[in-house]
């Protein structure tokens, strides 16, 4: 590590340079011409499409909500190519995001942000780096993302195995080739189901190491016709207005009917039309409850299995994938394309570890139950330390240098999602107590950084020094965010909503399940209530820097 190089002063550091940090570093330098400084570990801007570049990695919400909607021209003159944004494409397009906007001359890259403590002396963030930087400001903003912290279990032997071995978060720029190759995934979440079909079409054989079983919805991917695209360009103001008031940050419409109170014809009838429409619509614009009522969730889940058993041609495998141990909804849907299909390749096995249990990873291979299967390559699918991980890596100090971290130690403690009481002027973009992961990204990111956006004008405009969150509102926030949570499927299953991927992480439910909609409209009246919930310290009652 260098040794630490003069103090810059600014008025903010933001940590990241994915969706949520390119845009935070717009508003507060060309907004509020703030003098700003953003930190991106990668060596480009980009977040979590700079680091998963995973084969098949692909964005789940359809490719003109899955962008900013903060600028007309940019929104015009952008062009997806597909339903759904592909890894390369949405990497592009975050670029020309940066390219048009000026975004990258204040950023530092290939860096990461090793501490940032609050000085009570001065009511300063004080910001080192991993590269002896250290910057002294006022605002500390995390853009960190809430799935950038890729774990690997920690299976025997793990560091022994000879071949190649990835994590899908931190994918070679250069990829991989699997031509020929004995191939091993392990994992069937997103990124192990995006990528398989697209691994075992290129690789000699494949075989998926699966724990649990997944419900999945077809994508229904493919190309858009531009004249669609340009149409829906003719009434973008309207679909994302609808977008923001929605519950998952989508514009559809959403179903007043239970999937109770129909016939079984009907409801068959429904489920089949959105099954052929593909993705979220499934879950969103069918039935009203397939998120809140078990035996509706079970007459999805139903629905699902009966099309895995259609698809899957050996009767065994089919079994060994039908998810039955939890219900749909409980974790997050899948989106898939040929993933079952996949099952029907000669060269695609399947292994259940609940049966055959990953035993060992040896110099050749898997040791799974008493068989071992020899690799090249072995691709960890396994996820990642959802929502906190990524705070946990940062040595975060506020008020007399409480860490986050202990902070945090049973669960994250946040007001709104924004920020955590003991910690002034740090803000969190879709921190843990937001709508984040449960939404359409894009969306809550917008909404979060106009929001701080609009705090720091007008605190500016004020005079005033800090704004802290109230322990009263915070413990009241944690216990809504915990009550809106509990009647949802969320709570019948393992998942990393709930931490539960994470060996010794507490099972806490970590983001707001009232939909970004409600969240709008309850940080919009926190706002018209003066910063309901928030202290503010005046500049004059502070002490100078
Ligand atoms: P996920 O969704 O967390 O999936 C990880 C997968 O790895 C999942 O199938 C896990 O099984 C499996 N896993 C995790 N730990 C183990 C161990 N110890 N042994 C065997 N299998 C394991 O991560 P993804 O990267 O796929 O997706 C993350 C999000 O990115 C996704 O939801 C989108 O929002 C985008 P489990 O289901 O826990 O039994």
């Amino acid at each position: 590590m260098a040794t630490d190089t003069a103090v810059r002063e600014l008025d903010a550091v933001v940590i990241g340079a994915g969706f949520a940090g390119l845009y935070m570093n717009h508003r507060l330098r060309d907004t509020l011409g703030l003098d700003v400084h953003v930190i991106e570990a990668g060596t480009g801007v980009g977040g979590t499409w700079y680091w998963n570049r995973y084969p098949g990695a692909r964005c789940d919400s359809e490719a003109y909500m899955y962008c900013f909607a903060f600028d007309q021209d940019l929104m015009q003159e952008w062009e997806w190519s597909g339903k759904y944004p592909e890894q390369p494409e949405i990497l592009s397009y975050l670029n020309h995001v940066a390219d048009r906007f000026d975004l990258r001359r204040n950023m530092s890259f290939e860096t990461r942000v090793s501490s940032a403590h609050f000085d009570e002396e001065s009511n300063r963030w004080d910001v080192k780096t991993d590269k002896g930087e250290h910057y002294r400001c006022r605002y500390f903003i995390t853009g960190i993302g809430c799935l950038s912290s890729g774990q690997i279990p920690d299976f025997p032997g793990r560091d022994t195995f000879a071949g190649e071995a990835y994590h899908t978060g931190a994918w070679p720029h250069e990829g991989v080739d699997f031509a020929g190759k004995k191939v091993a995934v392990i994992g069937t979440g997103s990124s192990g189901v995006q990528s398989i079909p697209v691994i075992a079409a290129e690789a000699d054989h494949l075989t998926v190491f699966q724990r649990t079983p997944q419900y999945m919805i077809p994508a229904r991917h493919g190309n858009v016709d531009k004249s669609v695209l340009d149409e829906i360009k003719t009434r973008y103001e309207t679909i994302y207005e609808k977008a923001r008031h929605s519950v998952g940050g989508f514009p559809y419409d959403v179903q007043d009917r239970s999937a109770l109170d129909v016939d079984d014809a009907t409801r068959q009838d429904i489920f089949e039309q959105s099954w052929e429409d593909g993705g979220f619509k499934f879950m969103f614009n069918s039935f009203s409850d397939l998120r809140t009522s078990l035996p509706a969730s079970e007459l999805a889940g139903e629905f699902i299995r009966e099309k895995i058993k259609e698809t899957v041609k050996d009767p065994e495998v089919a079994e060994r994938l039908l998810p039955l141990d939890h219900p749909f909804g409980s974790k997050r849907v899948l989106i898939d394309t040929n993933y079952f299909d996949t099952y029907n390749r000669d060269n695609v096995r399947l292994v259940d570890i609940n049966v055959e249990p990953i035993n060992q990873i040896n110099e050749t291979g898997i040791l799974a139950g008493e068989e071992q299967h020899d690799f090249d390559i072995i691709v960890y699918a396994t996820g990642f330390d959802a929502m906190t991980g990524s705070f946990n890596k940062i040595d975060i100090r506020g008020r007399n240098g409480q860490k986050l971290k202990d902070k945090w130690e049973a669960g994250p403690l946040t007001y709104l999602g924004l920020t955590s009481v003991g910690f002034p002027n740090m803000f969190m973009i879709t921190g843990p107590g937001s709508p984040s992961v449960l939404s359409n990204m894009p969306v809550a990111i917008e909404q979060h950084v106009e929001l701080i956006t609009d705090t720091v004008r007008h605190m500016d405009s004020s005079d005033l020094e800090l704004i802290e969150a109230e322990p009263e509102a915070e413990t009241a926030w944690v216990q809504h965010v915990n009550e809106l949570a509990e009647p949802t499927m969320f709570m019948h299953a393992n998942s990393w909503y709930l931490g539960a991927n994470i060996p010794g992480k507490p099972r806490v439910f970590m983001p707001y399940a009232g939909g970004v909609g409600t969240y709008r409209k309850h940080c919009e009246e926190v706002v018209a209530k003066g910063y309901e919930g928030f202290t503010f310290t005046p500049a004059d009652e502070s002490v100078s820097a």
